[in-house]
């Protein structure tokens, strides 16, 4: 059965079906002081206000007993999945893989690199680690979502116009309908956060759907 979920550009005909929630690297490297995004320069309080609608949000889905993905973006411990222009850019004193306060700056398995108590994934929620800024680059994303018969993706997490957007641009050409609930995501820059949503919606939903939390919530639990 579909719900139509008020939306931008146009209402999303939400088929729970065969719609998943992908969590995209809500991952203390992000949120939390010492880790990557303070790195590059960012001030990660600005993407804190995103962890409580989240949190909603799963809660909700999970007591529909939805589908849920979350990703997280990482390296190997040995950094062979590094490309050496990652590696380089930002030209700090600290570069990925470099001791920090939470661990080995986004390495898999060490604590800054795992995903934030408040959204921690339970059994049964698949986690992507993956390399790139898109969650489908060098991942078995695709292939599990096929598997699972979904068709459409409610994408939520950080930042934006970074790991989002990539997401969602790939996820599109693969043939998804992506609905993005504005509080869900965030940016270390404003601007971004407006103008990362407006390229989602713009022509018709080019990329995709732009909604509020509150939108997807008012149809659950499902009737
Ligand atoms: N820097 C920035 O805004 N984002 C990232 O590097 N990764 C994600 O967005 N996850």
């Amino acid at each position: 059965m579909h719900h139509s979920i008020e939306a931008k550009p146009y209402p999303f005909e939400f088929d729970p079906g065969c719609c998943a929630l992908l969590i995209i690297d809500m991952q203390r490297d992000f949120l939390e002081p010492g880790g990557f995004g303070e790195m590059l320069g960012n001030d990660v309080s600005q993407l804190r206000r995103t962890i409580e609608p989240n949190r909603e949000l799963l809660a909700a889905w999970r007591a529909n007993q939805l589908p849920v993905i979350h990703t997280r973006e990482g390296h190997r411990a040995d950094l062979s999945d590094l490309p050496p222009s990652k590696k380089m850019r930002g030209k700090g004193n600290k570069t990925i893989g470099d001791d920090g306060p939470m661990g080995r700056i986004l390495v898999r398995g060490e604590p800054g690199q795992d995903i934030i108590p408040e959204l921690y994934p339970v059994p049964g929620e698949p986690v992507i680690d993956k390399p790139g800024k898109g969650a489908f680059f060098a991942t078995d994303l695709g292939a599990i979502l096929s598997h699972m018969g979904i068709t459409q993706l409610v994408v939520t997490g950080v930042t934006t116009e970074v790991c989002v957007n990539t997401t969602v641009r790939e996820a599109n050409d693969r043939g998804f309908n992506c609905l993005v609930p504005e509080d869900c995501v965030g940016s270390y820059f404003p601007e971004f956060q407006r103008m990362g949503l407006e390229m989602i919606k713009a022509q018709g939903g080019i990329f995709g759907w732009v909604t509020h939390s509150s939108a997807i919530l008012s149809k659950l639990p499902l009737l």
